[in-house]
């Protein structure tokens, strides 16, 4: 496994937990940490013993008000420090750097859980939105401030915002700058759950081995059948489904499962 300076990887019960830990700038994303996570997530999916990924923000804070609060920021954004002096080539650069792990986030085969506690602003909100499920611990704010900082969202923001909470909500939330709570961001379907501090990594382990207990190569195909069907029309998204349903037909969990069934036993699926 590779060393990471801005990242802790912990596997255990074939779930992988990718923590976020620059605590002195609050979890941004500069180059170095992109470029990170575009490594730790190639490795973990290339794992055959990891089924699920949660996403979180940790590390102990050292700060002002809620001192060695870890719960205080999942991802403050990209890194304004290292953004401040780009060129455009640079930035752009910067935005085609930062796509790669957000694809890998979104389209790797493992489903990806996004924990969030406390700051999800920009580019945090983007790297969330990523993921295939987001669930909030009660303090978390999330917010795109770029026009406010004279850019635009640029980690896809404006594009996956719009496809989660649809383009009214996402455009007054990008032209507002507004920061909203976690409640809210439930309540406008950003986030799937609000749980409290606590239990935040308890409720995203719970989801995990969920998801685990059912046919996981049946759950990687769903997630690729909802990917890549969502922005086709309705015609071939159906016929992707239909090529897709044939492929899980042969499969050891569809006999397994569906012959458990039929003599009303418990299955026993695997992954393939
Ligand atoms: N970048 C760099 N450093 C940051 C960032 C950030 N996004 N956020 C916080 N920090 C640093 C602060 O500078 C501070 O460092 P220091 O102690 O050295 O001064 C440290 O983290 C702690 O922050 P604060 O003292 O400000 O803590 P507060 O509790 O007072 O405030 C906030 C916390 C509200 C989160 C505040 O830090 C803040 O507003 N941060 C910026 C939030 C923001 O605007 N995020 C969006 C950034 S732009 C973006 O994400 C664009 C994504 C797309 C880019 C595409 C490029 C192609």
């Amino acid at each position: 496994m590779a060393e990471f300076k801005n990242l802790i990887l912990d596997v255990e019960d074939e779930i992988a937990v990718l923590q976020i830990a620059r605590p002195k700038a609050l979890n941004a994303l500069n180059s170095e940490t992109l470029d990170e996570l575009m490594v730790a997530l190639t490795e973990i999916e290339a794992r055959d013993d990891v089924k699920v990924l949660i996403l979180t923000g940790g590390a102990i804070y050292n700060k002002k008000i809620e001192a060695d609060d870890p719960f205080r920021s999942f991802v403050a954004g990209a890194d304004i420090s290292e953004m401040h002096g780009f060129t455009a080539a640079e930035a752009r650069a910067f935005g085609i750097r930062a796509s790669k792990p957000f694809f890998k986030l979104q389209n790797m085969r493992q489903v990806t859980i996004a924990a969030v506690n406390g700051f999800a602003l920009g580019g945090g909100c983007e790297i969330a939105m990523a993921c295939d499920i987001r669930i909030a611990s009660e303090n978390a704010t999330f917010g795109q401030p770029e026009v406010g900082l004279g850019i635009i969202p640029g980690f896809g923001g404006t594009q996956r915002l719009a496809r989660l909470v649809g383009m009214g909500r996402a455009k007054e939330l990008i032209f507002t700058c507004d920061v909203i709570k976690a409640e809210e961001a439930y309540r406008i379907g950003l986030v799937n759950h609000v749980v409290a501090k606590e239990e935040l990594m308890p409720t995203a382990k719970e989801m995990a081995k969920k998801i685990i207990s059912k046919g996981s190569y049946a759950v990687s195909v769903a997630k690729a059948a909802i990917n890549e069907g969502f922005d086709m029309d309705i015609q071939n998204a159906v016929e992707l489904e239909a090529n897709l349903f044939g492929v899980v037909n042969s499969t050891h969990d569809k006999t397994e499962g569906m012959g458990a069934f039929l003599e009303k036993r418990e299955a026993k699926l695997t992954d393939f």
